[in-house]
């Protein structure tokens, strides 16, 4: 079949929107339609060039929400018109990683997803005969795609697309990081680097789960207002102090938060969020991610003195059990998301999202189909 899709032929150049052959599902996958995209910054990192694992020509895009409009042989856990969210961390439910209780990481397909291509090591996208790669094993900026079962979850069809498509990589993110992953607890202190997609979740899920000061950082003087709206009750812009924003973060909480975040991927700013942490027990956990080559880099004495480094991917979710309750949450009202749509286009305009984000003058765009 055809579908429309924004095409990354070439890292830091803009997508082209074309008509792509696409090649449908086979044993256990899964033809989607996919109603709405978020565009979000591993998008723009990926297409500037800066993923070790970035492989071009590819549709990149791993933010969406969609409808199942064919099963492949074996399908067993979706239906014909079911409306899913795709998962760049699928949950297989087999492997050594679901099986341990202990982490999100399914490992059934991470490596052919990392190498642009379908689990059987084919990819099912073409142009006028040429290999298009598939993304993070979702690649949602193409209006149909074929995604594994494992990698779908299954969510209340109240649930409006051009929001819940949010909740494909965003919104987990960032209130999973808080509630999972970092367990952050009634009263405690926390640090939030970083005022985008990501970091305003992370806010948002401190506010749910009743911490104390909710601490915003962010260069961008115009993310004061942001964070407030979702429970930031202090803002600390780093190039407005006379000390070093480390000092200043220890002294306003007095000394140290119980939990920082990185949602910059600047490795600079996750030093400061490691130091900005309470001796003793404070920890800080890293959701940004960096350029490749790079490297964070701190004093052992700020681990030896109990500070905690930590990370995060889609908040520590397990996406097929965790992501319909995250979709109900937003539903019943317990987060918000609509406010943080601040941009919602077609398709032939999804360049113009990366520019907003690049400008700082977004939070989330949304293409819709
Ligand atoms: P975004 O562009 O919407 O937001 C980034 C924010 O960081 C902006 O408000 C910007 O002003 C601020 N910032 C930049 N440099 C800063 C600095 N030196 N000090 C303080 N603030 C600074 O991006 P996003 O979509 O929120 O993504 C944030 C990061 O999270 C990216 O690195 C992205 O790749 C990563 N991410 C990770 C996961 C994961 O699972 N670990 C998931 C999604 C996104
Ligand atoms: N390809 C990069 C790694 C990028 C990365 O860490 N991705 C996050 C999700 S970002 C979503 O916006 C993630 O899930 N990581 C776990 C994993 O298995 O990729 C690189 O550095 O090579
Ligand atoms: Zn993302």
């Amino acid at each position: 079949m055809k579908t429309r899709a924004a095409v990354a032929f070439e890292a830091k150049q803009p997508l082209e929107i074309v008509e792509l052959d696409l090649e449908g599902p086979k044993e256990g996958e899964v033809l989607v339609e996919i109603m709405a995209t978020g565009i979000c910054h591993t998008d723009a990192y990926t297409l500037d060039g800066l993923d070790s694992e970035g492989i071009f020509p590819a549709v990149l895009g791993h933010e969406g929400a969609g409808i199942v409009r064919e099963l492949g042989p074996g399908v067993t856990s979706v239906a014909l018109d079911d409306h899913v969210i795709p998962l760049y961390t699928p949950e297989c439910r087999q492997c050594k990683s679901c099986l341990s209780g202990k982490t999100n990481l399914c490992t059934s397909i991470r490596a052919t997803q990392g190498k642009g291509v379908m689990p059987d090591g084919t990819s099912r996208f073409s142009y006028k005969g040429q290999k298009i790669y598939h993304y993070m094993g979702c690649s949602t900026f193409s209006n149909f795609v074929v995604m594994p079962e494992i990698a779908l979850a299954k969510i209340r069809k109240d649930a409006p697309f051009d929001k819940a498509c949010y909740i494909g990589c965003g919104v987990t993110t960032g209130v999973g990081a808080v509630t999972k992953t970092a367990n952050v607890q009634v009263g405690d202190n926390v640090v939030v680097f970083g005022l985008g997609g990501i970091g305003l979740n992370v806010i948002q899920g401190a506010r749910m789960v009743g911490a104390d000061k909710i601490i915003g950082v962010d260069i961008n003087p115009t993310k004061e207002a942001w964070g407030r709206k979702f429970g930031m009750t202090d803002f600390v812009n780093p190039t407005q102090l006379s000390t070093s924003v480390v000092e200043h973060l220890v002294a306003l909480t007095d000394g140290g938060a119980d939990f920082s975040f990185d949602c910059t991927g600047n490795v600079n700013v996750m030093r400061d969020a490691l130091e900005c942490c309470h001796r003793g027990w404070g920890t800080s956990v890293v959701i940004g991610v960096a350029e490749a080559g790079k490297e964070i880099a701190t004093r052992p004495f700020q681990l030896v003195t109990g500070r905690n480094w930590r990370g995060s991917a889609f908040g520590g979710a397990k996406g097929r059990t965790d992501v319909p309750k995250i979709v109900d949450w937003y539903v019943d009202g317990k987060i918000e998301i609509d406010p943080m749509i601040t941009h919602t286009m077609g398709l032939e305009d999804i360049n113009k999202a990366f520019d907003l984000m690049h400008a700082g003058e977004s939070i989330r765009s949304v293409v819709v189909f």
